[in-house]
């Protein structure tokens, strides 16, 4: 791919750009001689570009292949140093990085004074990232040659590609490189630059300290809990997770003894580079009084004890239990959920969360292999403070308020 092979200003935000700036940048691109037939877009777009072409003025979306700089900014010739990194996230998580690594695990680079610096740039997220350097203006190598234009910081859109290069001149020291938008930052989106000679800098007397703190921000643990208080009990969940580890512990406690209460927490890590593998361990414990702990045919006579889909007894009315599991996200963001119990109960379930039907109102679902499920609807009315009801095959049919935090 070359550099700035597509404003993606133009796919993202049509509604700002207009889509007929495709066919103006195509026009500018030819101008300069470029070969742009990697700007292409898809058919349909291009087909409504020109369409459209008749009855609009040409809108022209600045980019950064138009930048010029007046005077040559060809930097002092030096050892060249090349290095690539990809803008990596995860969007559901909100975590931030480079090449799938955050700040605190990351080393430093070590650069030379007197380097060239080149540092190629893929942006593999669906996220624009203005990124920036401290301490040195850069050079955006576009189509402007000699005269590419300096800048301190690069707004990369979505699946854009750049270079930049800068001129190691500075004494020393550590040059924190990093995504500014400034919460993006925090997560972990950033790698420190240190020249070798590693001088000290007097601002920073207490250098270990300062990457503690500078670490901090990546490890940091966030809370979240969402508490249910509807006609039927309350049910809810309390989660700390941070870049990689997720705590949480579940609920659910009916009114009544036959509604009963349970209790399910997982510890467990995020694996690959995606992060749509978490292994876990956990526990797990319940406890209700039915009535009658057997299922009953149509007529009334009692059947074999309650079973699981594997045939298993069903320990639902109680159940103290260590478990091992793996969860998987699937495509639309379903939650796959495999786990044994230390009893040796297998248990598989699928769920999905927050499913928008309109611009407030989210759907939820769960399903096992304990015959269990939950089907629920929330209505967010602010940020914090949800309307919910929700059908639970324990504690049937319920309506309230749900808190999120
Ligand atoms: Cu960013």
């Amino acid at each position: 791919m070359q550099n700035q092979i597509m404003d993606m200003n133009t796919v993202m935000y049509p509604e700002v750009t207009g889509e007929e700036n495709q066919k103006t940048e195509k026009k500018i691109g030819d101008m300069q001689g470029h070969d742009m037939h990697n700007m292409q877009m898809p058919d349909s777009n291009s087909m409504q570009g020109m369409n459209m072409a008749a009855e609009t003025p040409d809108i022209v979306t600045l980019n950064y292949t138009m930048l010029r700089d007046p005077n040559k900014t060809t930097l002092p010739a030096g050892p060249l140093r090349e290095l690539h990194f990809t803008l990596t996230g995860n969007m559901n998580r909100y975590v931030w990085s480079l090449d799938n690594k955050v700040v605190s695990e990351s080393d430093r680079i070590l650069i030379k004074k007197g380097e060239t610096v080149q540092l190629i740039l893929f942006n593999n997220s669906m996220m624009r990232h203005p990124m920036h350097l401290h301490g040195h203006d850069f050079r955006v190598l576009n189509a402007q040659g000699e005269h590419s234009p300096m800048k301190n910081i690069i707004d990369m859109m979505p699946m854009e590609q750049d270079t930049i290069e800068f001129a190691a001149t500075e004494p020393g020291g550590d040059w924190f490189f990093h995504c500014h938008i400034l919460y993006h930052m925090m997560s972990g989106m950033g790698r420190i630059f240190r020249y070798d000679n590693n001088l000290p800098n007097p601002d920073i007397p207490n250098p270990k300290l300062a990457q503690r703190k500078l670490f901090a921000d990546d490890r940091m643990v966030h809370p979240m809990a969402k508490v249910g208080l509807e006609s039927n009990g309350s049910d809810g969940e309390l989660m700390f997770a941070n870049t990689r580890y997720r705590l949480q512990t579940e609920w659910r406690v009916g009114l009544n003894q036959h509604h009963g209460y349970e209790s399910e927490s997982h510890f467990g890590r995020y694996l690959g580079r995606m992060q749509w593998l978490f292994p876990y361990i956990g526990w797990d414990f319940r406890k209700r009084t039915l009535e009658n702990p057997f299922e009953k045919n149509l007529f009334g006579q009692l059947l074999a004890p309650r079973t699981n889909l594997f045939g298993q007894t069903n320990t639902k009315n109680f159940r103290q239990v260590f478990h091992a599991g793996i969860e998987y996200t699937l495509p639309m963001l379903l939650i796959a959920d495999g786990s044994i119990d230390s009893e040796g109960k297998l248990r598989f379930q699928l769920k999905r969360e927050d499913i928008p039907v309109s611009k407030r109102l989210r759907f939820n679902f769960l399903v096992n292999t304990d015959k269990e499920y939950q089907l629920g609807f929330s209505y967010i009315v602010t940020k914090y403070f949800n309307l919910s009801t929700h059908l639970d095959s324990d504690m049937g049919l319920g309506a309230g308020i749900t808190i999120v935090y």
